[in-house]
Order: structure tokens, then C-alpha cells, then sequence
């Protein structure tokens, strides 16, 4: 299990909320310990890109916002958040998006001293791209693109800038103005892969005058794989490797590994001239089952024979001695201090917030209800939600509710499959209550009278399991299978923190520590 630093947020603005990563393995020596996943929990479709020493990953994010969280690294090993590339409404229209709608993979780029960020909107306008000289924000409105299909990806070269997707199942090439998003050439179709279900998450990239062509086939579940074409034209034809797939957990070698679903892939070169790759994979607790969502890894590549091969074509694992760039030592990134008065990079909400729902003063954050909770048609519940990034740890809040309502903790996966630890007040009547919904089911799994309508709420994870704590005494466990990905559906991961669904409530404190 990963060993992570606490994320501690004892009280609002008295005790900020402190978020580290872990430096397990010495950065600096070319051979290390490498630490898998680089980002835990929710990271699924991950797309990174070199600018000198500087490394930047991206994330989809469906149907939460801000979408498409930025990460920065000079070490491949220790990330942090360094803002959200769609960060306004504008830029996002989410309206009645979910957990397998809003934005999917995205491609993150730099050429001649801007970013870009190409994605797909699968309900909400479909794909466009949006730009930055600073990766951190801001960024552009969105410059809405013709070319249909979803992954797309962007590959600069000669003055060109060429765009990929999957319209009809078929990986399509065309030329497109990066000034405007206007198409300047009729799709090219490239290549349909070798036969696996959804050819998706396409990237070009050219090596010793190759153009390689990488998708993703299978589907993002067990199946997921990593396949590759090249040919000497960007426009092809293109000739499939013989040795595909390149890279999956599908397979004899890897079919007991708790690391499943590998595929959807980013390569880069590191500064020193190495090749790695990005990728995404879930981690299994409990049987079949994961609840933290697709989570981002890391291998190296490596070419042989005028083909790439990814980590020696071994399974990964959760630690991999290999051969990181030799850069100085890096500093573990600063620990994030979040107040609630500026809600920090990692905070998220289902669909846009409503402003006037959410406030904070002398340490107390008060949330305002709506009516809305995490069910169907709840579309914007007043709720503050950061990615479960362990399968052990610990989150906790005070609440204290002003008058009758309903407020607490949410553990979220999708409207199909969260759960709910809050206290309730109705009729002068107050309990605290576990509340689990699973599709057709929603279950009080337990109700304990409370004196007053407050109380300290804690969750304690243990993989398997979530343990319920109340005023310090747990009242009882649920299993995390509930809300995995496998019994809730959707593309995302675990979310939790705090919510209100009726009335006003008041949180004091939030703490997330991670074991
Ligand atoms: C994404 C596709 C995929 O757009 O899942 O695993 C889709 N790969 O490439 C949603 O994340």
C-alpha cells in the first residue's frame, strides 16, 4: 500500500488544509524506485507534455468543475496541482452531465510558446480545444472543432498542425488552423486498429523518421490494451505492428496483478532524451472490483527495431526499479494550504456551483441546501468534493445543522452509486445516519439518535471497506464495492467531502490523511 504524507485540514483557516506526495525513492540517481500510480484515485485519460525540464499532465473530468485538472513535475515522481484548464462556466457547459458524460480524454501540447488543450464535450458541444502560455491559467474560451469523434489529439509540424480523432470508429486525420479551429483539409481515415473493440485515445508522434500512430482498443475495462501503426507519411498508409498489442494487462503475465485495465496512453520525451510513457489503470480491492477510479501510471519505452516497447513488454507494478531522467533532486512540492475562503485546485463540484450556496467566515464553512443530493436530477448539489486518492485513509468533518435539514460527508462514485453519512434534523428530531444508494436501492444502513443536530462525522477506509465513525464511535462499515466503479458505472473515481442537500448546515474543519 502507498505510503502517503497526511492531508490534514484540522480547522478552516486555524489549521490549513496541507496536501504532500510522498518522495519514496531517492530522485537524482539514475536508477530509483519508481511509485505507481504517479496520481492515485480519479486521473483517468492522462496526457502529458515536455517543455524543457518542465513536465505537465492533464486529466479528464467529465461532469465535475473545474475540469481537466493541470499537474506539474521536474521529476516524473511528485506532482502537484497547479490549477484546472476549464475553470469557468463558459468554458464548460455541463448541463445534466454525469458520470459517463462531460469532458472526456484530453491532449495536452506546446508548440512555438503556447499550450493547447484539445478534449471532447460528449454531450455538451462535442470537441474544441483552448490555449495558454501558462499551463496554470488562464486559459481560452474554447474554439469549437468540426472533425466529430472523441479523443482527439494534436501533433505540430512544418508550419502544420494536424488534428486525430475517432469518428466512426475509424482514426481520422485532418489539418486544422490552431488560430481558429477552422478544418483546412478533407479527414483522412488512418487506421481502424487491429480489430479490438473502441480504436480510441490516438497520438502521433515521430521517431527517426516514422510517424507512429498509438490508440487505445478493448474498451477502458479488463480487455484495455495499447496497439501501434507507423508509417513514412503522416497521411499513411500505415502498417500495424506485428507485435501487437504493445502493451496490456489481459494477459497470462499480468492476470494476477491488482493492476488491471491498462491502456489509454501518453508517450514523451524526457529532457535527458529518454522515453517514457503515461497511461491509464485501475487497482483492484476486493475481487473484481475498484472504486478509486482510473488512475495515472508511469513506464518507461524504449524502441526496438523501428517499434516502441514499453516497459521492457513486462507487466507494472506498484513499484518498478527503472531509470529516471537524472535531474536534481527535487523538493516534494510544497504542501497546498487550503482555506475554504480560497477554495484550492483540488476542490470540485458536480456540474457549476451555485455562488450563493457556499460561504465561509471566521473558519465555519456554511453550506446551503437545495434540495439537490447525489441522485438522479440532483444536478447541482451543494457539496465540496476532492478525489479519494488511497484506498486507506481517514476524512472527518464537525457539522453542526441551524434549524432542520440534512448535511454531512458524501463518498460519490456516479448518481448510481454513493453514500451518505450526515446528520439529520426533522420535526426538533435529530439522528445521524449512513446512507448508501446503489441504482433502485437506497439504504439507511444505520440511524443513531443525536442530542443536538451536530456531530463529528469521521470515514476511515480500509480498501475493502468504510468504517463509520460517530463522535469518535464507529457505527458501522460498508463495503467499498458499493460505490465501485464495477456496481455504480461511470468513467470516474471516488470523490468525498463535504455536502448539504436541505437546510444550512455548518462544517468546521475537514481532515484527509492518508495512511
Ligand atoms: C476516453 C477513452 C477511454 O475518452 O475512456 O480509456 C474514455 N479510454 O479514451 C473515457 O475516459
Amino acid at each position: 500500500m502507498r505510503k502517503a504524507l497526511p492531508i490534514l485540514a484540522a480547522l478552516l483557516l486555524a489549521i490549513p488544509f496541507a496536501c504532500t506526495r510522498p518522495q519514496s525513492a531517492p530522485v537524482g540517481g539514475v536508477e530509483v524506485e519508481l511509485r505507481n500510480p504517479i496520481l492515485p484515485g480519479f486521473h483517468p485519460d492522462p496526457s502529458v507534455v515536455a517543455v524543457g525540464a518542465d513536465y505537465y499532465l492533464i486529466n479528464s473530468s467529465f461532469h465535475y468543475f473545474p475540469g481537466v485538472p493541470v499537474y506539474h513535475s521536474r521529476d516524473l515522481q511528485n506532482w502537484e496541482q497547479i490549477g484546472n484548464v476549464l475553470d469557468r462556466p463558459s468554458q464548460l457547459p455541463l448541463e445534466k452531465s454525469n458520470a459517463s458524460l462531460g469532458i472526456y480524454a484530453p491532449t495536452i501540447r506546446y508548440h512555438e510558446g503556447t499550450f493547447y488543450m484539445i478534449t471532447t464535450n460528449v454531450g455538451g458541444g462535442g470537441n474544441f480545444m483552448v490555449t495558454a502560455t501558462d499551463p496554470a491559467g488562464p486559459w481560452s474560451e474554447p474554439l469549437w472543432l468540426q472533425q466529430g469523434g472523441i479523443d482527439p489529439s494534436l501533433y505540430f509540424e512544418d508550419g502544420k498542425c494536424y488534428m486525430v480523432s475517432n469518428p466512426d470508429a475509424t482514426i481520422t486525420l485532418c489539418e486544422i488552423d490552431p488560430a481558429t479551429g477552422a478544418t483546412l483539409s478533407p479527414g483522412k481515415a488512418l487506421w481502424r486498429g487491429t480489430g479490438g473493440r473502441y480504436p480510441e485515445g490516438p497520438h502521433i508522434y515521430k521517431h527517426d523518421g516514422w510517424y507512429y500512430l498509438l490508440i487505445s482498443e478493448g474498451g477502458t475495462e479488463l480487455a484495455h490494451k495499447l496497439t501501434v501503426a507507423r508509417s513514412r507519411h503522416i497521411y499513411g498508409p500505415y502498417e500495424a505492428n506485428p507485435a501487437n498489442p504493445i502493451f496490456t494487462h489481459c494477459s497470462l503475465a499480468a492476470q494476477d496483478s491488482n493492476i488491471q485495465g491498462t491502456g489509454h496512453a501518453d508517450f514523451f520525451q524526457a529532457a535527458d532524451g529518454s522515453w517514457w510513457t503515461v497511461f491509464l489503470a485501475y487497482r483492484r480491492y476486493g475481487g473484481d472490483f475498484h472504486h478509486l477510479g482510473r488512475e495515472t501510471f508511469l513506464a518507461p519505452v524504449t524502441w526496438e527495431n523501428g517499434w516502441p516497447v514499453i516497459n521492457g513488454n513486462q507487466p507494472v507494478a506498484e513499484r518498478m526499479t527503472v531509470r529516471l531522467p537524472d535531474v536534481p533532486a527535487q523538493p516534494q512540492p510544497a504542501p497546498v494550504h487550503e482555506d475554504f475562503s480560497v477554495i484550492g485546485p483540488a476542490w470540485m463540484h458536480i456540474q457549476h456551483p451555485i455562488a450563493e450556496n457556499y460561504a465561509v467566515r471566521d473558519g465555519i464553512l456554511t453550506l446551503t441546501g437545495n434540495g439537490d443530493g447525489f441522485d438522479w436530477g440532483g444536478w447541482h448539489p451543494t457539496a465540496l468534493l476532492r478525489r479519494q486518492e488511497s484506498a486507506e485513509c481517514r476524512f472527518g468533518t464537525r457539522v453542526a445543522l441551524q434549524g432542520d435539514g440534512e448535511a454531512g460527508l458524501a463518498i460519490y462514485q456516479s448518481h448510481n452509486g454513493h453514500i451518505e453519512f450526515f446528520v439529520r434534523r426533522e420535526k426538533g428530531r435529530s439522528q445521524a445516519v449512513v446512507r448508501v444508494r446503489l441504482h433502485s436501492i437506497l439504504h439507511e444502513q444505520a440511524a443513531v439518535p443525536l442530542p443536538k443536530a451536530e456531530a463529528r462525522l469521521e470515514v476511515q477506509a480500509h480498501g475493502e471497506h468504510y468504517d463509520f465513525l460517530l463522535n469518535g464511535r464507529e457505527i458501522t462499515r460498508v463495503d467499498t464495492k458499493l460505490v465501485s466503479t464495477e456496481m455504480a458505472g461511470g468513467f470516474t473515481g471516488v470523490t468525498v467531502g463535504p455536502y448539504c442537500r436541505l437546510g444550512k448546515a455548518a462544517f468546521q474543519g475537514f481532515d484527509y490523511e492518508e495512511e
